[in-house]
């Protein structure tokens, strides 16, 4: 390619504006959504960018502003981003990256990106979707400045603007997303909390600010020395640790990085986080796979030689040695593969022995120079394990043909006639008396009613065994028809849509939580692939003459009633449950395939859920109720 830079745009040069209009035609390509989630992947991809120098040892600042009118400003005090020009493209290196789709990650010599991750689409991609951006490189006492227009083009080359301390050095940039490209351009401070504290938590002894001046003040310091060690202990908070250490490893094979901490406490659930490059790899991968295994391996072998597991015992299952712990594990990798259906497993098959090593050695080591810690562990695991029997046997109890329970079974469930899961939905329903309704006017063909009569058991603070002997839930895994634990098949599941109808009042509410957590806790798969729903019962009846309108918020009763004869008498209701309705009426408000809402639950955050369940259902009182004091004007949780 010839080189021109005369002053006008080369060759070159316009090809870079080709590339910026490309992200502009195609954002989703890019940054996946044009959504609330793309708008602050915006602040992601620059400050990752910050963290790589962090990480290449040159920084340990970082400052992420919110500006008032949404405009975002990240600071490092890094060596500074180079100023010279690129021989290439004939620009400065700096415009280089802010123009040249994936100009970025070329610059850096070797280390573990977080931009040569997952996302990694970089600054020139913020660019193009941004309506201005600047940049300032503080380097060699000078401040060098541009500033870019409308989807990323230069108003100036790159210039001093300023002189500084010979000592002062780092980056600035500040921008403002193109309200034409997103959505929304509107920050959610929660959304930036919990990434940039989950960052620092990986990175450690790395400090990260975060700071709004849009309304009220607000500025928060992520720092901590212990890295993951402190995430373990922020996941155990709410819970009774079983031994007040955490279990910390860290170690390097090759230029693979692997740590890991964990700790026990005193619930019935295996929270295991995994990341690649502060990558949160939800679908695991052979890190995770690496650490589980050691973790197997080396208690078992511990419980063998200390004779706390007798030799014809059976030995532990790795289900037994997960019940109640919380692990983090984190993969530094200079070349990271990965796979799986959202590209968030990680493939490199080396990884997994390097994790089994680093993390098996640095737990026997742990286990012997704390002895009563590991007995502590040991019994927890035994008693999971006699559990898991105790569940086995639970399990094949519910299974057999002309059980008691499976008369009762039938007696309860009113199965549709259908039998092409595709096309099935079975209904939750509060009490008898909707029950009936909901009987009366379902849709028999591909409507299923489930009533439930007495309360839910509360998953959060029982294990598998007993939530197996409690008949509500019983009925439930049998309507199902997946089984439950290892023996769980998402193939076998009889309907295509759950959909939990209960009042809209606290009772229902409740209801509803617990429903949730047997579902989160139990049987994931389903909720993770969306076939689970809320029933939106009306909220208000307008009646008017012989007429009964019945909408679900004050919005549409008020456009409703803007829609009525200026003459018309009317009489509004506020519907205080699903019994009120008749059976018809249930139908058509709020069952009807052509007439109702539902409401989807999703879990697009596996480690929010589990806290918010850990802290609504688990045993602690006081974070419930400050959980509850805090999200009182969410009547409704959108988990
Ligand atoms: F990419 C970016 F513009 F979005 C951006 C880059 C945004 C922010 C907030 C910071 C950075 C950034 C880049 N901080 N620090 C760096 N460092 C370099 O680019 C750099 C500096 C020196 C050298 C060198 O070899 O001397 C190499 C690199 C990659």
């Amino acid at each position: 390619m010839k080189e021109e830079n005369n002053g006008n745009y080369g060759d070159s040069a316009i090809q870079v504006l080709e590339g910026l209009e490309a992200v502009r035609k195609r954002p989703g390509m890019y940054i996946g959504n044009t959504n609330e989630a793309g708008l602050h992947h915006l602040v992601w991809e620059i400050v990752d960018n910050a963290v790589d120098e962090a990480l290449a040892g040159y920084c340990d600042d970082i400052e992420v502003e919110i500006e008032k009118g949404n405009v975002i400003t990240v600071k490092d005090d890094g060596r500074g981003m180079p100023t010279g020009m690129n021989a290439k493209t004939g620009l400065s290196t700096i415009e280089t990256i802010f123009t040249v789709l994936h100009a970025g990650g070329k610059f850096g010599g070797g280390g573990y990106k977080v931009s040569g991750g997952l996302h990694g689409v970089g600054a020139s991609v913020v660019n193009a979707l941004s309506d201005w951006l600047e940049v300032r490189v503080y380097r060699d006492g000078k401040v060098y400045f541009q500033r870019f227009e409308n989807g990323g083009h230069p108003v100036e080359s790159l210039k001093v603007i300023d002189s500084c301390s010979e000592d002062r050095t780092g980056t600035t940039v500040t921008f403002h997303a193109d309200p034409t490209m997103f959505e929304t351009t509107v920050y959610n401070w929660d959304i930036l909390y919990k990434r940039l504290q989950e960052m620092a938590f990986l990175n450690k002894g790395i400090r990260i600010t975060l700071i709004d001046h849009r309304e009220d003040e607000r500025k928060e310091i992520f720092h901590y020395n212990g890295g993951i060690i402190e995430y373990v202990q922020m996941l155990n908070k709410n819970k009774q640790p079983l031994f007040d250490d955490v279990v910390y490893v860290e170690g390097r094979e090759n230029d693979v990085l692997i740590e890991v901490a964990m700790q026990y406490n005193d619930s019935y659930n295996a929270a295991i986080y995994s990341f690649t490059n502060n990558i949160h790899t939800t679908e695991g991968g052979t890190h995770e796979d690496g650490a589980k295994q050691a973790l197997t391996r080396v208690i078992n072998n511990y419980a063998k030689q200390n004779k706390l597991l007798k030799d014809n015992d059976d030995s532990l299952t790795g289900e037994d040695v997960r019940e109640g712990i919380v692990m983090i594990v984190s993969c530094k990798h200079p070349n990271p593969q990965f796979e799986g259906q959202t590209k968030t497993k990680l493939g490199n098959s080396e990884v997994k022995k390097i994790a089994s090593d680093v993390f098996g050695n640095g737990l026997e080591r742990f286990l012997m120079e704390n002895p009563d810690a590991a007995r502590a562990i040991i019994e927890k695991c035994m008693t999971a394990s006699r559990a898991r029997l105790a569940a086995k046997k639970a399990r094949e109890l519910t299974r057999r043909k002309g059980d008691l329970d499976i008369t009762n079974f039938y007696g309860k469930l009113s199965d549709c006639k259908s039998k092409d899961p595709s096309e099935c939905e079975i209904f939750l329903v509060e009490g008898d008396s909707a029950g009936g309704s909901a009987k009366k006017g379902r849709n028999s063909m591909t409507q299923a009613i489930l009533p439930l009569r007495g309360k839910i058991l509360n998953v959060e603070k029982a294990r598998l065994d007993r939530a197996l002997s409690n008949e509500e839930i019983r009925t439930i895994i049998t309507a199902f028809g997946t089984g439950i634990g290892d023996e769980f098949d998402l193939s076998k599941l009889r309907y295509n849509k759950i959909i939990i109808m209960t009042d809209a009042d606290v009772d229902g509410s409740h209801i509803r939580v617990l429903l949730l957590t047997l579902f989160y806790r139990f049987f994931k798969p389903i909720v993770e692939a969306g076939h689970v729903y809320a029933a939106q019962p009306p909220l208000f009846s307008i009646k008017h003459g012989k007429t009964i309108k019945y909408v679900l918020t004050e919005e549409e009763k008020n456009e409703y009633i803007a829609s009525l004869p200026p003459t018309t008498k009317y009489e509004i209701g506020r519907m205080k449950g699903l019994g009120e309705m008749n059976a018809d009426e249930l139908f058509e408000t709020t069952m009807d395939i052509e007439k109702r809402t539902l409401r989807q639950i999703t879990v697009d955050d596996t480690i929010a859920a589990d806290e918010i369940f850990s802290t609504l259902m688990g045993e602690e009182v006081e974070p419930r109720r400050k959980f509850i004091e805090e999200n009182a004007q969410y009547a409704d949780l959108d988990i």
